[in-house]
């Protein structure tokens, strides 16, 4: 085999590795800002490195150590790229196994990061895909000009195809750099904000709150295990600097808010547990957070709704819109906030940096909008959010729920004691009891924490007797109101699912 097609061959090889990491650094980088393949791979490099290496780098590149990184990543991906062409170019399959084992490892590397999702990983199987399908195109051209009769031609053929997909990937690297640029820019924006002192604090956790039932959902949820919902396949980058909201429509005074201005006024710290309207009986979508913000009251107070007014659309950069009763976000006795901090840092690009609204007692779907950047004081007569247009309800008050975290549906148990536990709410009403039924037998009080308060979430627990057979064991709540949880099995749709959590547990 001739030297120049060994050389072609393992140019064809470095470049599909490129196609490949560009196509995930893309891909990745619009489905989630704080996500990229190569510094996952870097991050798990770091992660698995022996500690002698880690000290020796900080050491001798100082703050470049993740740039030394990035290079020395680059640098291998380019050499298996090749390595991988000229396996190709032996064996047609060989070098594509390669370009199949590089994206494991790097499909590998995203699965364990923090902030990792299906959505990410998806990007990385077809980033693969990329990389493979080139590899094995770009050698198979390569490989035709061994034949005498074809040579010419087929020569000409690789070179377009070569230059071609060259092009591309420049032109792949380009909007890379732009999209990832701004997402970076901003990200290094978010890193370097301090976020104010709240002047009114949450109130501290009382111990009793926390049950420590082994297997039940953590009290407060992290910010990287935080369900996320919206429509924003790619995630927008808000600068914050020049991030307004506007507030218009049926008021005396229009309301111009910067973000400087926002990080001036007074804030208030609150817990608060968000849910999701699609979220089904027994279902993860929703998440308990200590939010920093400035209430939304006070907004609105300088804004002067005109009489008649009863909604607020809120509009996120992205078009996405939520109506929520003006009588909510003016209330007293509700800590509706423009959100700037999510458990003591700056709001995640995912969960709407640099502004949010939390509002206690409403589904995410007509309250929670990120990226906020207009309120339209107005009516629910006159105009209808994003959801309402496509069959959901216009007002969307939480509903009592309750879930049970452990043991697992399906879970093999040791007969005898069983301890049973999850977490129930019923934002801004509060819980007041838990009871679960083993089977159809009646229904036993469980020890309840004290919860944080009555806009979050509880953490239950019961200890309940179970003889070695197949059961099933129900949970339901009742709200601070005395309203015991509905029975009545209705779907997500059009305003949230009701019925029973039951779960299945084989005791032996
Ligand atoms: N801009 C914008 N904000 C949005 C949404 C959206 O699609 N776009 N989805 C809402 C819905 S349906 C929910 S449940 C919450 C989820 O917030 P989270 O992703 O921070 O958990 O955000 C709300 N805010
Ligand atoms: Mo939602």
């Amino acid at each position: 085999m001739s030297g120049h097609l060994r050389w072609w061959a393992a140019s064809a090889g470095a470049l599909s590795a490129i196609a490949g990491v560009l196509a995930g650094e893309l891909l990745a980088g619009l489905a989630s800002p704080s996500l990229s393949p190569v510094s996952a791979v870097g991050g798990a490099v770091v992660d698995l490195a022996p500690p002698p290496a880690k000290e020796w780098a900080i050491q001798t590149f100082g703050t470049n150590d993740k740039t030394f990184l990035i290079v020395v990543i680059s640098i291998v991906l380019l050499g298996l790229g090749a390595v991988a062409g000229l396996l190709e170019l032996r064996r047609a399959g060989a070098g594509a196994a390669v370009a199949v084992l590089i994206g494991v490892v790097g499909i590998a590397a995203i699965a364990t990061r923090s902030l990792s999702n299906t959505l990410a990983i998806v990007c990385a199987v077809i980033a693969a895909a990329v990389s493979v399908a080139l590899i094995r195109w770009l050698v198979r051209l390569i490989r035709d000009e061994e034949r005498p009769d074809e040579r010419a031609m087929s020569r000409r053929r690789f070179l377009r195809a070569m230059a071609g997909s060259a092009a591309v990937v420049a032109l792949g690297a380009a909007v890379t750099a732009v999209v990832r640029g701004t997402s970076l820019a901003v990200s290094a924006a978010r890193e370097a904000l301090r976020l104010p002192a709240p002047s009114s604090a949450a109130t501290p956790i009382p111990a009793s709150a926390t049950l420590n039932t082994p297997g039940v959902t953590s009290l407060i949820t992290p910010n990287t295990d935080f369900y996320r919902i919206d429509t924003a396949l790619v995630v927008p980058s808000v600068d914050p600097t020049s991030w307004k909201l506007e507030v218009t429509g049926m008021v005396e005074q229009p309301v111009t808010l910067t973000w400087q201005e926002l990080l001036a006024k007074p804030l208030i710290e609150r817990y608060v547990t968000i849910a999701c309207v699609s979220n089904q009986v027994g279902g993860n979508l929703i998440g308990n957070a200590r939010w920093l913000g400035w209430p939304l009251r006070e907004l609105i107070e300088q804004a002067k709704p005109k009489a008649g007014a009863d909604m607020v659309l809120s509009r996120s950069v992205d078009g996405f819109t939520a109506s929520t009763p003006l009588e909510v976000l003016s209330d007293p006795g509700t800590d509706a906030i423009l959100a700037i901090g999510m458990n003591g840092e700056p709001l995640p690009p995912e969960h709407g940096f640099p502004v949010r609204m939390i509002v206690p007692g409403l589904y995410g779907f007509v309250s929670a909008t990120k990226w906020v950047t207009e309120l339209k004081v107005t009516t629910f007569a006159a105009d209808s959010a994003y959801w309402s247009t496509r069959g959901w309800s216009q007002r969307g008050p939480i509903k009592t729920a309750s879930r049970i975290d452990a043991p697992r549906d399906g879970a093999k148990v040791a007969a005898g004691d069983v301890m049973v536990g999850g977490v129930a709410w019923a934002q801004h009403r509060g819980v007041s009891r838990v009871e679960v039924m083993v089977d159809n037998g009646s229904w036993l009080p469980a020890t309840l924490g004290t919860g944080i308060s009555r806009d979050t979430w509880y953490q239950w627990s019961a200890k309940v007797q179970l003889a070695p057979g197949h059961h099933q064991i129900s949970v339901r709540a009742t709200d601070g109101t005395g309203a015991v949880q509905t029975s009545e099995v209705a779907p997500p749709a059009p305003d949230g699912a009701t019925g029973y959590h039951s779960i299945r547990v084989d005791a032996a």
